[in-house]
């Protein structure tokens, strides 16, 4: 498990053109002196400048004035959505020449890569909360193109809480932790969250995305992404169609239990952080798929909502997601300040070829994401900042303003001009070389304040997400539900939710729900839908990838474990890819073996299988102390596919653990082979559904 040694030269394209761009930018002092930001070599690091031994210190001391000074000033603004995030590095590749579809240069050769940059991100805690809180996750990609920065600023989910920007700050005010006291961070299961989206109805598909298992994910590298907004593509003909983008994790997609996310919160709050980082660093590259959904102009009308309200989905059995490229994350940041703080993105960097729809919260993200970096990153030049620069150089008339870094040279910033023959000037009108022209969308109307009548079904869209989810899944967001409004302390918001937002989606969730929280049944909906044709899709347990692939397995053992064997299950996980992780009482070695992690240091929720190694001297130390028994039976409770090897059977039965439950596979020493293949079987599946009745009881 060890991690190796951190070698940026990992991975064949880690040495990208974007990597060659920081190159200049990174500071790596190699056997030099300590100097001031002056360049000035200092003499002593230790003590500061003072009028004899006992004396006071002197204004005169630059060097500490300066060090001190600096560090005064080392945070920014936290983000105010988004506020913690985890990057990284990588290059994406089309699979085929999108031209038919796109002028955008980065997507008509296969043969080309783009280096790009890729913030994930929880939306509501701030900075330092935990990874795996209930939440929406930002999933947000820098393409470095030829032609400038494209930014695709999207999320883990494809639809969103408003239609409206102007509803933006309402939302955000409501579902961060409250004004008098600053709580909860990291949720929303709180009042004023619940309070605003049972008043605003159009919430509610977005809601009970973020009731469902999607809202906490097992790892960043098996989140789907979606561009949520529908775009347009333009090709170099000037034709114009729809655009929907979604990521597909090439590992399929999974969540945590919600036991599970909970307990990691405490435990390891930079789970996903460090699954991320510890994944790059080993090699095992995230991969995304990039698909698209395209619509041709004359369809726009044609699917029963509409395609620019932002709170709808298009079913991908109605209109299929074509997979056009694969994007690779194969370099760690080298420092997360410079890179990952103050990368900058924005849903208005486009290139040629990729244009806007009319979505009012699309035009009015387009104002945003400009002004909320002029006073995080305090000023008007963060576009010079090494991480935001394009590969494609900015060339303009746009000079001076807070830390400007570029030198312009000559007398002329202004266009047109004589003096430096009348450069830098736009693009020749055709054929155009390149220029960014806006699709000329045909466009006549009154100005008003008003909500198309098209965007008026909030309720269908629900139903049928809800509809299209298993059993598990719904059993999960009944207890979601239940969960956050139980934390609710005003009664009446309780009953609204129930009342007027899910009876109106499906009144069997809206009965469950309210029998957890003690209120009566509720009757149908003054505004109730019935059967939608529901999308198989949409369900997490149909994005299973079987495979035991990056997936973490503890090997549980104590001083007396069968060495022999425990190297044997070592290579056979890691000949499927997984990532074996030996966890002992103590770091303590095991005869020859170092173990990598202690049942303290590591317990069951931040892995996904285990296997209890054989030997009697384990097997006893293990069953004897509750830790060990915890672990295993908390494993149990989270449906995780268990293995126990001849004496380590007892630690099962020490822990009162049935040995011939669904996903359990135990046997003598000699059976390794066959319980091997069980166990990597099941593990194989993520989780051992069949397994929940029995689990529910496990006290862990
Ligand atoms: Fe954002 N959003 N947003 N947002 N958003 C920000 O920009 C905003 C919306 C998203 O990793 C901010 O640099 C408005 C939808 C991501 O750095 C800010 C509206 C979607 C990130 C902002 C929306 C997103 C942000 C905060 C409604 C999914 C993190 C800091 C009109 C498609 C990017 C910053 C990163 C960040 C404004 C709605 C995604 C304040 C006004 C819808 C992934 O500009």
């Amino acid at each position: 498990m060890a991690s190796k040694p951190r070698n940026r030269q990992s991975g064949s394209s880690a040495k990208d053109a974007k990597s060659d761009a920081l190159e200049a930018s990174r500071a790596r002092p190699e056997n030099e002196a300590l100097r001031t930001n002056q360049g000035v070599k200092i003499a002593d690091n230790q003590n500061s400048l003072r009028a004899g031994p006992r004396g006071p210190s002197l204004l005169e001391d630059f060097i500490m004035r300066e060090k001190i000074t600096h560090f005064d000033h080392e945070r920014i603004p936290e983000r105010i959505v988004h506020a913690r995030g985890s990057a990284a590095h990588g290059v994406f590749q089309p699979y085929e020449s999108m031209a038919e579809f796109t002028k955008a240069a980065f997507l008509q050769d296969p043969s080309v890569q783009t280096p790009v940059y890729v913030r994930f991100s929880t939306v509501q805690g701030p900075r330092g909360s935990a990874d795996t809180v209930r939440d929406v996750r930002g999933f947000a990609v820098k393409f470095y193109t030829s032609e400038g920065i494209y930014d695709l600023v999207g999320n883990n989910m494809p639809v969103f809480f408003i239609q409206d920007a102007i509803k933006f700050p309402d939302f955000v005010h409501a579902v961060k932790p409250e004004a008098p006291n600053e709580m909860p961070t990291g949720g929303s299961a709180h009042d004023t969250f619940w309070d605003f989206v049972s008043l605003v109805p159009e919430s509610t598909h977005m809601v009970l995305w973020t009731m469902s298992d999607r809202a906490i994910p097992r790892s960043l590298r098996t989140m789907e992404g979606f561009g949520v907004h529908t775009f347009r593509f333009v090709n170099a003909q000037g034709r114009s169609r729809f655009v929907k983008f979604h990521w597909r994790p090439v590992l399929g997609s999974y969540s945590l239990l919600w036991d599970e996310a909970q307990k990691i919160a405490g435990k390891d709050p930079d789970f996903h952080r460090r699954d991320l980082w510890e994944a790059i660093e080993r090699g095992n590259f995230p991969e995304f798929e990039l698909g698209v959904q395209l619509i041709e102009e004359k369809d726009q009308h044609t699917l029963g909502f509409d395609l620019i309200d932002p709170t709808k989905l298009i079913p991908e059995e109605i209109v299929p997601v074509r997979i056009i490229g694969k994007m690779t994350l194969n370099r760690n940041p080298d420092n997360f300040f410079a890179e990952t703080e103050q990368v900058a993105f924005h849903p208005g960097h486009v290139v040629p070829g990729i244009d806007f729809s009319n979505d009012p919260l699309l035009q009015g993200r387009l104002f945003s994401y400009t002004d909320t970096q002029i006073s995080r990153l305090g000023g008007a030049n963060f576009h010079e900042i090494p991480i935001n620069r394009p590969l494609a150089p900015n060339v303009n008339n746009q000079r001076d303003g807070m830390h400007r870094q570029t030198i312009n040279v000559g007398q002329a910033s202004y266009e047109p001009n004589s003096l430096s023959d009348a450069w830098p000037k736009e693009t020749d009108p055709a054929p155009h070389d390149g220029g960014f022209e806006s699709y000329p969308e045909p466009m006549e109307g009154t100005k008003i304040r008003v909500r198309s009548e098209s965007f008026a079904d909030h309720f269908s869209q629900a139903a049928l997400f809800y509809q299209s989810m298993s059993e598990v899944e719904k059993e999960h967001i009944a207890a979601a539900y239940q969960f956050e409004l139980g934390k609710v302390t005003r009664p009446e918001i309780r009953a609204r939710v129930v009342n007027e937002i899910l009876s109106n989606y499906d009144l069997e969730l809206a009965k469950q729900v309210a029998e957890g929280l003690g209120l009566p049944a509720p009757s149908r909906g003054s505004k109730a839908v019935g059967k939608q044709q529901p999308s198989p899709a949409l369900s997490l347990l149909n994005r299973v990838k079987p495979g035991i692939k990056t997936r973490k397995v503890a090997l549980l053992a104590a001083p007396g474990a069968d060495e022999a064997s425990v190297k044997a299950i070592r290579k056979a996980l890691e000949d499927q890819g997984a990532v074996p992780v030996l966890i002992a009482p103590t770091l303590a070695p095991i005869d020859g073996m170092h173990p990598d992690a202690t049942i303290a240091g590591m317990p069951s929720i931040m892995i996904d299988a285990v296997i209890v190694c054989g030997g009697d001297a384990s097997a006893k130390v293990l069953a004897q102390s509750g830790d060990a028994r915890h672990f295993v039976l908390e494993a149990f409770k989270h449906l995780k596919a268990i293995a126990a090897l001849g004496a380590g059977r007892d630690v099962l039965n020490a822990a009162h653990l049935p040995d011939h439950a669904d996903g359990v596979a135990t046997g003598a020493d000699a059976d390794l082979d066959a319980v091997l293949e069980k166990f990597i079987d099941a593990a194989g599946q993520h989780r051992v559904w069949s397994r929940r009745s029995i689990a529910e009881s496990v006290p862990a």
